[in-house]
């Protein structure tokens, strides 16, 4: 080991090329049991009341009219009242351009009975409005003018549509086939058989007692509107009912035992967008789906309501522990996006005119000119809430991405350590046995930066405190993880039990803090520490006091090297309707489950990340893993696929899972490695980490009743193969961090589909089994079994890929056959790319960080090729608060590669030098010279490869902070 580092970082073998052909082991068959989600647990469209009312409604003339008379220009919005021409109901749309090219619009009832629930703390800020102007009018439409972006929008009055267009050519239409559905807050109609039993008295009395709740909105998070006096408005409302559908569910609904009590009524919003030119649309995770959305006429519509879906299935749209209520839409031209601010239960149906159609047909259509223009149709129902959605105008992917940002953050700057390998398993037992656990990776010259400890490690699962048999000391164990650099994450779950003698519970029950059932009680439900109560994340008040939890002090055995995984926040209720919370159960401000439960796991994920920042008075960055999500999660850390399955369909999905959490600013996530259900066999395994390794967050992890499965337990072939995977992860950490560095910058996805990079290259518009890291690296894992190769696809033209470990050159666009062994990882370099490496690998990534880099230089056709590099201490949030960060650019052209700052504002103290420059696709020089500032010229050594016109030039020993240019003569 050399004198340079220090000793607790042991240097690991260098990355070996496999020279063994391996014979593949078909070992584990599979056990005999299949495992399948219970469906019947999960409501469909039909099994939910309002989805099915919704659906219900064909598309057709819209029954809305825009009343021109009442627009209201003001600075920052346009507001205009629609009616509904049969039940005289009326709404307020407000319309607002804002800067960026995006269009906002917001549809409320003009009279609502009570306010309804607008999305707060999603928005990171009032996002700066670009004013409308009025621009045309006639009798039944009116054009206004965007002060800024290029785009027109058309208000039609009867029926209601809004077209919005850019130039000549249709963007997006809203309401073009009808489908605006918004029903309006309303009195209970009383059957008439009821009638008889209820007197009108006391009919008031449970109207009265309906509304009394309202006393607890807090206007300050709603819309600012008061509740109608509800008496003084009933007969309007009687009368108005008579012209609608009291449908079975509008009022009280059931579900398998649980019921919903509905005091509120019906209250579901729905509306559709056309996209003319579209014909590939992407996003609303999470679903265990193919990237490219499916059209789900005659289907089920995707769903999203965050659920703990037990042993999921693949290829269906049922919803799952997350939602992002986004939705991207992709043509040759053109690039769109869908932001629908909404977190109740929201249902996503598509539609497509091409759909169907062979590639022949619409060849043929193109032929005779008779084909229509392709067109998706995209429909949202949400149960609750108002109509508020973004339309992200492009044009390119990543002006939707730079949009999306803009609105909701980008993702938080990972501490380094957390894109390194993280080992978890349900549960390891005790001190001894993850002591055990961080030995065997130095005893086996395996990097590990973390070890998990799952539930079993809590008192009785009271969270924040240590089973006192099995975790007597964690301080201590915490400090020989330290020791060796390595980091400890231990779960914290949202249920809380019910139990006088925890201080948790004592506390928030005595403050008031957890969620209420309808009738006021803190609401109970059933979940792992048997009867448990819910902390209402929605209150500000909570999160604070969640937060201050996470302080030295109060949570005990904790260290700063410990950090936190939030589970079960959907919330996961195993007694629950749909393992979830009663929609009825009351929050924060009067607001009902209904209301906010796709973003309760959010909050959780927020007051986490928050405590662990305070704990350490605002100086270190968090490390959060959750498993729900909503709009914005990326603000707070990392989250994963939940609780797959070991099995070769798992592992494949795991690419477009991630993928499309990605095109929707989520781009820490991963899967767990191995499968959590069942055992994998050494193969998957293996393929498992090869996978893992190149996708953002990656930790191996996996059921209490399975196998233990650290990597030493394997036959050592196969070891070996998993030495090299995590070699790979290892030794690409500067440019994973640089990518997350310009994820967190402008909201562009580290993880990315090839069609984000090429737009109109139609092959890579369905591609689900490869995928690319930022611009540089195409990765095409291997996820069959037994495979003896892959059919990789290489995009192009005018691009060259290099296969990383062979250096061999392929022209793009094409098709290319690749034989694989089981040590093989498909990757390859794009040519115009410069890829940073750490060439040792060391325990961890904290042994890493100051160790010298390597550049790889792939030269494009022309002869070019740039990168970045971004630098910091890897920990602090000092990179933003005093500018301590570097960003270096490589710049090749002209036979000269260029090191220059890339941002000014950064300096930073580094060690870390340029140990060597791996120069791919050039012919020999005569001699390289190295100008550096303040310095004479000196020649670099150098090693050239005809074979694979690799050019090695050896320590130009320049410090990674200085600028400095390389000629080749
Ligand atoms: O109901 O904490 O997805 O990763 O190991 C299972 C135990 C609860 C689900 C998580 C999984 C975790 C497990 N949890």
């Amino acid at each position: 080991m050399s004198g340079r580092w220090p000793p607790p970082c042991l240097l690991y073998p260098q990355l070996r090329r496999s020279r063994m052909v391996l014979v593949l082991a078909y070992l584990g068959v599979v056990l005999g049991i299949t495992l399948a989600v219970d469906r019947s647990n999960f409501k469909t469209c039909e099994e939910s009341s309002f989805c099915k009312r919704q659906r219900s409604l064909r598309p057709g003339l819209s029954p809305y009219r825009a009343l021109l008379d009442s627009v209201q220009l003001g600075p920052d919005a346009l507001t205009v009242q629609l009616i509904h021409e049969v039940t005289k109901v009326v709404l307020v749309l407000e319309l607002q351009g804002l800067q960026k090219n995006m269009t906002r619009i917001r549809i409320d009832e003009l009279q609502p009975l009570r306010p309804r629930y607008r999305v707060p703390d999603v928005l990171v800020a009032d996002p700066p409005t670009a004013p409308l102007s009025v621009s045309g009018r006639d009798d039944n439409s009116m054009e206004l003018t965007a002060a800024e972006g290029p785009y027109k929008i058309i208000l039609t009055a009867r029926p209601f549509r809004l077209d919005l267009l850019e130039g000549r050519s249709l963007l997006l239409s809203v309401n073009a086939r009808g489908l605006l559905e918004f029903e309006h807050q309303r009195l209970r109609r009383v059957p008439f058989s009821d009638k008889v039993s209820l007197t009108l008295g006391s009919m008031w009395d449970k109207i009265k007692n309906i509304f009394s709740r309202q006393g607890a909105t807090d206007p300050a998070e709603g819309n600012g509107a008061q509740p109608e006096d509800a008496a003084g408005d009933g007969d309007k409302a009687k009368t108005q009912d008579t012209a609608e559908r009291e449908e079975p569910g509008a009022w009280e609904e059931m579900f398998k035992t649980h019921s919903d009590s509905k005091p509120y009524g019906p209250t579901s919003v729905g509306l559709d967008f056309s996209l003319p030119g579209m014909e590939h649309v992407y996003g609303i995770p999470e679903h265990a789906d193919s990237l490219r959305l499916k059209v789900t006429e005659g289907g089920e519509p995707y769903r999203l309501y965050n659920l703990d879906v037990f042993q999921y299935e693949l290829d269906n749209p049922m919803a799952l522990y997350g939602s992002v209520p986004v939705l991207l839409a992709h043509s040759p031209h053109r690039d769109l996006g869908i932001f629908w601010l909404n977190a109740a239960e929201t249902w996503v149906d598509i539609s497509s005119n091409t759909a169907g159609k062979t590639l022949f047909g619409k060849m043929l259509d193109y032929l005779q000119g008779s084909g229509e223009t392709p067109q998706t149709d995209v429909r949202w129902m949400s149960e609750s809430g108002i109509i508020d959605v973004f339309l992200l105008l492009g044009p390119s992917a990543f002006d939707v991405f730079r949009q999306y940002a803009s609105l909701t953050g980008t993702q938080a700057l990972p501490p380094l350590f957390s894109l390194g390998y993280h080992q978890s398993r349900w549960n390891y037992r005790d001190e001894a046995d993850v002591l055990e656990v961080d030995q065997g990776f130095d005893d086996h010259s395996l990097p590990c930066d973390v070890i998990w400890l799952d539930i079993e490690h809590a008192d009785g699962k009271r969270y924040f405190t240590w089973d006192p048999s099995r975790f007597p000391q964690p301080r201590r164990m915490l400090e020989r993880l330290a020791s060796k650099r390595r980091k400890l994450v231990a779960i914290v779950d949202p249920h809380i039990k019910v139990d006088s003698g925890y201080r948790v519970h004592e506390e928030l029950r005595n403050q008031g803090l957890y969620v209420k059932t309808r009738d006021g009680s803190d609401y109970e439900g059933w979940c792992w520490p048997g009867s448990a109560s819910y902390p209402d994340f929605t209150n500000p008040t909570m999160r604070a006091w969640w937060a201050d939890m996470f302080s030295f002090d109060n949570y005990e055995g904790s260290a700063p090297n410990l950090y936190v995984w939030n589970d079960m926040n959907e919330p996961s209720v195993f007694n629950g309707p749909e393992v979830t919370m009663l929609k009825d159960a009351q929050h924060y401000g009067g607001w009902e489950h209904r209301d906010i439960h796709n973003i309760y796991g959010f909050y959780v994920h927020m007051a986490t990340a928050d405590g662990l920042i305070q704990r350490s008075g605002g100086i270190e960055r968090p490390f959060v893993l959750s498993r729900a999500f909503f709009a914005g999660s990326q603000r707070f850390g990392a989250v994963w696929t939940g609780d797959n399955t070991a099995g070769w369909d798992h592992l494949k999905i795991s690419i477009p899972m991630c993928l499309s959490l990605g095109l929707v600013g989520l781009s820490f996530c991963g899967a767990d490695v191995g499968g959590f259900f069942k055992n994998p066999d050494p193969e998957l395994l293996v393929r498992w980490y090869q996978m893992g390794a190149y996708q953002p967050f990656f930790r191996a992890h996996a059921h209490l009743d399975t196998g233990r499965r650290e990597p030493w337990l394997l036959p050592a072939q196969h070891q070996d193969i998993i030495r090299e995977a995590l070699g790979h992860r290892y030794s690409l950490l500067p440019y994973w961090y640089t990518l997350f560095y310009q994820a967190h910058r402008d909201g562009s996805p580290v993880m990315r589909p090839l069609w984000v990079q090429y737009p109109q290259d139609v092959t890579t518009f369905s591609i689900d089994d490869q995928f690319l890291l930022g611009d540089a690296l195409l990765v095409h894992p291997v996820s069959d079994a037994g495979a003896h190769g892959v059919q990789v696809y290489l995009p192009g033209p005018g691009e060259v890929w290099y296969d990383i470990q062979s250096y061999q050159k392929h022209q793009g666009p094409q098709t290319l056959y690749l034989p694989v062994t089981l040590s093989s990882i498909p990757v390859f370099q794009r040519g115009g790319t410069i890829v940073p490496r750490w060439m040792r690998v060391r325990r961890s990534s904290d042994c890493m960080k100051d160790d010298p880099i390597t550049l790889f230089v792939a030269l494009s056709p022309q002869g070019m090729a740039q990168g970045e590099l971004f630098l910091d201490d890897g920990h602090t949030f000092n990179y933003q608060t005093r500018q301590e960060f570097l960003l270096r650019r490589f710049s090749f052209s002209s036979n000269t590669l260029v090191s220059s700052c890339a941002d000014p504002r950064g300096h930073f103290e580094t060690p870390v030098w340029i140990e060597r420059v791996v120069i791919i696709g050039v012919g020999k020089p005569a001699t390289v010279v190295l100008q550096t500032q303040g310095s004479p010229e000196s020649r670099l050594s150098f090693q050239h490869d005809p074979e694979t016109s690799v050019l090695v030039l050896r320590k130009p020993g320049v410090s990674v902070a200085s600028d400095w240019s390389i000629h080749l003569q």
